[in-house]
C-alpha cells in the first residue's frame, strides 16, 4: 500500500500530463488520448517511488474515476487542454443540469453565457451536490447555476457524458442559465 499523500501527488500528476502536458513526460497522446500504459509507467516510475500496480491502484482508486484503463493504454476521461477528440457520441441530457462557479464569475457568465475557458467543454454536473464540490473549489462566495438541459437539446445543442460522468457542452448560452433555487 502507498502512502495516501505519494498517492495524491502521483494522481495530479497523472492529470497533469495526460491532460494538459504529455511533452514534459516525455510522452505523446494519441488522437483520443491514449498512451501506452508501459510508457506513462516508465516516465511515472523515473519520477516516484512507485510500481505497476500502484499506478492501477491509483487508477482504480481515484474518487472522480478520472482515468479509463483499456487494452494496456490509458487516458484522462475528461478535462483536457491538449487537443484531442475523445470520440464519445451525443446523447439526450437530463432535464437539467448544474454548474458551480463563484459568484464573481457569475457578472460576466449572466452577460456571456458559460464559456469552455481553458478546456475544450464546459463542464456541467447532474447533480447540485457535485456541482457544489466544484463550485467550492474557488474562493469566496458560490453560486449554483440550473441549466435547461432539456430545451437547450431541443433547440439542437448537443451534450456528450464522459465515462465518469461528467455532462461536457460546447458552451451554455444565457437563455438557459439560471441560478438554482439551493443557492445560498
Ligand atoms: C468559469 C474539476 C466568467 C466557470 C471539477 C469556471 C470539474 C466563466 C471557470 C472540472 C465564464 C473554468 C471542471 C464566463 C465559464 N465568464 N467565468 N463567461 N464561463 N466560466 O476548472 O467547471 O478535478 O475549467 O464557471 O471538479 O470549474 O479537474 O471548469 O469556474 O469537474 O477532475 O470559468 O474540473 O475536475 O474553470 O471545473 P474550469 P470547472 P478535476
Amino acid at each position: 500500500m502507498m502512502k495516501a499523500k505519494l498517492e495524491t501527488e502521483v494522481s495530479k500528476y497523472m492529470s497533469y500530463v495526460l491532460r494538459h502536458a504529455p511533452d514534459a513526460a516525455g510522452l505523446t497522446l494519441d488522437g483520443e488520448g491514449w498512451v501506452s500504459f508501459d510508457a506513462l509507467e516508465k516516465a511515472l516510475a523515473s519520477k516516484f517511488d512507485v510500481s505497476r500496480a500502484d499506478i492501477i491502484e491509483i487508477v482504480e482508486n481515484n474518487p472522480k474515476k478520472r482515468f479509463a484503463l483499456a487494452d494496456n493504454r490509458i487516458r484522462a476521461n475528461q478535462g483536457h487542454s491538449v487537443d484531442v477528440d475523445l470520440a464519445l457520441n451525443p446523447v439526450e441530457p437530463p432535464a437539467a443540469l448544474f454548474h458551480g462557479t463563484s459568484l464573481t464569475n457569475w457578472q460576466s457568465i449572466e452577460r456571456e453565457g458559460l464559456k469552455k475557458m481553458q478546456r475544450h467543454h464546459v463542464h456541467l454536473s447532474a447533480d447540485v451536490d457535485t456541482a457544489k464540490i466544484v463550485a467550492m473549489r474557488r474562493k469566496g462566495e458560490y453560486i449554483i447555476l440550473r441549466v435547461d438541459a432539456a430545451r437547450m437539446f431541443s433547440e439542437g445543442h448537443s451534450f456528450i457524458v464522459s465515462d465518469n460522468g461528467v455532462w461536457l457542452a460546447e458552451s451554455v448560452p444565457v437563455q438557459y442559465l439560471s441560478p438554482d433555487a439551493g443557492t445560498p
